[in-house]
């Protein structure tokens, strides 16, 4: 039985892929549109609508199929990619507990990592990030996080809630395959209190507020970026500036600038190894009418997968 849905288009030109068995792949996008909810209003939530809303938007952040000329990329994606690039589709939530959803999530992910794909995945909230944490921890690859959100995220638990999208950077902080953080777009107020903020100084993680990154650029947090590790790279969609991305749940104003942040991404993704990048937090009934959002997002996305497959890139090698 497939664990996922088809997608209502794929992402770019990757193919449909929906039997896990099949997963075997170099470059992998899967869709899972469901955290925990805070409440019982949230299930299905808007952000559980976000991953065919940025494969909607495929033409327009990567036009004719990755086959034109990408001047972020200084080729085209189609040519740099390897061939075996598959679209996992959705992994919608049926009328299971969601304890039981996150089961499935966590083994689509293990799947799919012990294949040896580099996955992207769309969420979803950003408790999303907690099942992918799981399958990584499951993988056992020894790896650094890079956190890019307006909010700290280190929250043990809301209302009772353990595993919501407050929480996910406590969760990574737990793993024995997380060796550290480097938490970028900090600013404005969110769930975090002094004590979650405390919390994650005391654990090593290197803080780098949206002002820190406007003072100084993105050299400093590069340089905290151990470059010996592979990463994982999660993305609250809140931490880029809302007027840039407005169809977030929680825009906070001052937020990181898109064309830097695809820098950023280019950069990392030339110099190592990147096993997997999520896109969370983005919510379509806020977006602006020319789904702006979506094609930052798939920006983003294209950015990362384009120079880690790049000649010298961190996926190819020397
Ligand atoms: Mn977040």
């Amino acid at each position: 039985m497939p664990v996922t849905h088809a997608p209502e288009r794929p992402f770019v030109d990757f193919e449909v892929v929906l039997d896990p068995g099949r997963w075997d792949a170099d470059v992998a996008l899967i869709g899972i549109a469901h955290g925990e909810p805070y409440a019982f209003d949230e299930v299905p939530n808007d952000q559980s609508r976000a991953p065919d809303a940025v494969r909607r938007q495929s033409d327009l952040f990567c036009y004719g199929g990755g086959r034109h000329f990408d001047f972020d990329l200084g080729g085209d994606l189609a040519s740099l990619l390897p061939a075996r690039r598959i679209d996992c589709g959705n992994l919608a939530r049926g009328a299971e507990s969601y304890a039981e959803y996150a089961t499935r999530a966590r083994g689509a992910l293990e799947r799919l990592w012990r294949g040896g794909a580099q996955v992207f995945v769309l969420g979803g909230d950003h408790g999303v990030t907690i099942p992918v944490l799981e399958a990584l921890e499951a993988v056992g690859e020894r790896l650094y996080i890079v956190h890019i959100d307006a909010h700290l995220d280190w929250r043990t638990e809301v209302g009772g809630v353990r595993h919501g999208y407050s929480s996910p950077l406590y969760w990574a902080s737990t793993k024995r395959c997380v060796a550290g953080m480097t938490q970028i777009g900090l600013r404005g107020t969110g769930s975090a209190r002094a004590a979650e903020v405390a919390a994650a100084r005391t654990y090593g993680s290197r803080l780098y507020t949206a002002r820190a990154v406007r003072e100084h650029g993105f050299g400093p947090v590069l340089e905290s970026i151990p470059t010996d590790l592979p990463l994982y790279i999660t993305i609250d969609a809140d931490g880029l500036d809302p007027a840039e991305m407005p169809g977030v749940m929680a825009p906070a104003p001052g937020g990181l600038a898109v064309g830097a942040v695809v820098d950023f991404l280019a950069t990392l993704a030339r110099r190592q190894r990147i096993l997997g990048l999520d896109v969370v937090e983005i919510a379509p009934r806020f977006d602006a009418g020319n789904a702006i959002t979506c094609i930052a997002a798939g920006r983003l996305i294209v950015a990362t997968l384009g120079h880690s497959w790049a000649p010298g890139g961190g996926r190819r090698g020397a």
